[in-house]
């Protein structure tokens, strides 16, 4: 196994910054994909920071993707934030609505952004967090490519869809989760593959429908949803949310799309936003007071609330002032400033 090796926590930015314009992204989009591989290191989420790179980097090589796309924001009365990516990397654009989305959302009591024609290869928990931080509870969805079977099937139909909360916490960490509607992530069964190790059982099948533990069997096959049936309506759910609700892709259209070339898919994404003010019937604070009894209820019986991982992450690395990656990975992510 390959030792770690530790990185300065300005050296994450660089090294992310130039790898992503040596492969062709402009300042503005190496600059807000940086944000997001920075953010996702400094708190440990191996499979969606630095390592993320090579999927930024495949899908400029795929071609359709562009590397300097503006984001157009629609102009609206409405609760709805549309912004087109322009078939750009989908960050900036929810950069440049994220502000509108929070305005509207103190306006209207709840709202939601449409992000169209992006690609996307990142972790939704930073973005609800930007709307934990402005005092809203936010929710984000996307489809990804169809490598996941519905539950009692055996073929790839649904994508890995991820589904993101937070809650506004007084002065606390927000209540946050975030994760893929299959078993595992795409991204951590690569790196299983990468490290050599077997799947889980209960993760996916191979080419024959058959229970694998192999990372490449699991790959080539059909990947599996967690919970059975219930992960698979979720996944179905957020297939409609973030699809042909907001007239996007489905997973299944945006495999059709990448027609076999590597890379993040392309489809669109949904982020909703409620204004607890709004909603509490003038009793913010008391209902942040239950809120808080639910939390302390679960911590009391051993139990942890999602995200403290990640927390105490961030604090050690920002005490320690580096974060630690495998040398292999590093050494793979310095060549593609080779490629
Ligand atoms: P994980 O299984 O690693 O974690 C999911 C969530 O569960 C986290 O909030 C985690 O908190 C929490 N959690 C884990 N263990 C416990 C526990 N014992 N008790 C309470 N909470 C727990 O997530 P995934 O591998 O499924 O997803 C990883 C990332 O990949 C996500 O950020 C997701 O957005 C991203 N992704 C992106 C896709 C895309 O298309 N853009 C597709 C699929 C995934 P903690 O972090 O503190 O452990
Ligand atoms: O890890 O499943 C995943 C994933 C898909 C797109 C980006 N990440």
């Amino acid at each position: 196994m390959s030792r770690n090796v530790q990185i300065n926590l300005e050296d994450v930015k660089h090294l992310a910054t130039r790898v992503l314009t040596h492969v062709g992204y402009d300042e503005a989009h190496a600059a807000a994909i940086t944000h997001m591989l920075y953010t996702c290191q400094l708190d440990d989420c191996q499979s969606h920071g630095l390592f993320r790179l090579f999927m930024c980097a495949q899908t400029m090589k795929a071609g359709k993707i562009s590397g300097s796309a503006l984001p157009e924001l629609t102009p609206s009365d409405n609760a709805i934030v549309r912004v087109d990516a322009n078939t750009g990397m989908s960050l900036l654009a929810v950069e440049k609505a994220m502000p509108v989305l929070i305005e509207k959302t103190r306006h209207h009591g709840m709202a939601a952004m449409a992000v169209n024609n992006c690609f996307h290869f990142s972790a939704l928990w930073p973005e609800v967090e930007q709307l934990s931080q402005a005092g809203l509870v936010g929710m984000a969805m996307v489809p990804s490519h169809s490598w996941v079977a519905p539950a009692g099937g055996k073929r790839g139909t649904l994508g890995t869809n991820p589904l993101a909360f937070s809650w506004p916490r007084q002065d606390k960490d927000p209540f946050t989760f975030d994760f893929a509607t299959s078993a595992f992530a795409r991204g951590e069964i690569e790196l299983y593959l990468r490290s050599g190790k077997p799947l889980p059982d209960g993760v996916a099948v191979d080419v024959e429908g058959n229970p694998t533990n192999d990372p490449q069997a699991a790959m080539d096959g059909a990947m599996l949803t967690f919970g059975s049936y219930k992960g698979s309506a979720l996944s179905i759910m957020i297939e409609l949310m973030a699809g042909p609700l907001i007239d996007d892709l489905t997973s299944l259209e945006s495999m059709e799309y990448a027609a076999g070339a590597a890379g993040a898919p392309y489809h669109g994404e949904v982020i909703l936003a409620f204004d607890p003010a709004q909603f509490s019937n003038g009793k913010l604070a008391q209902n942040d007071a239950r809120a808080e009894c639910l939390f302390a209820d679960i911590i009391d019986q051993g139990a942890r609330l999602p995200s403290q991982r990640r927390f105490a992450a961030r604090a050690r690395n920002i005490e320690r002032g580096y974060v630690e990656i495998s040398e292999a990975l590093h050494n793979d992510l310095l060549a593609l400033l080779e490629a």
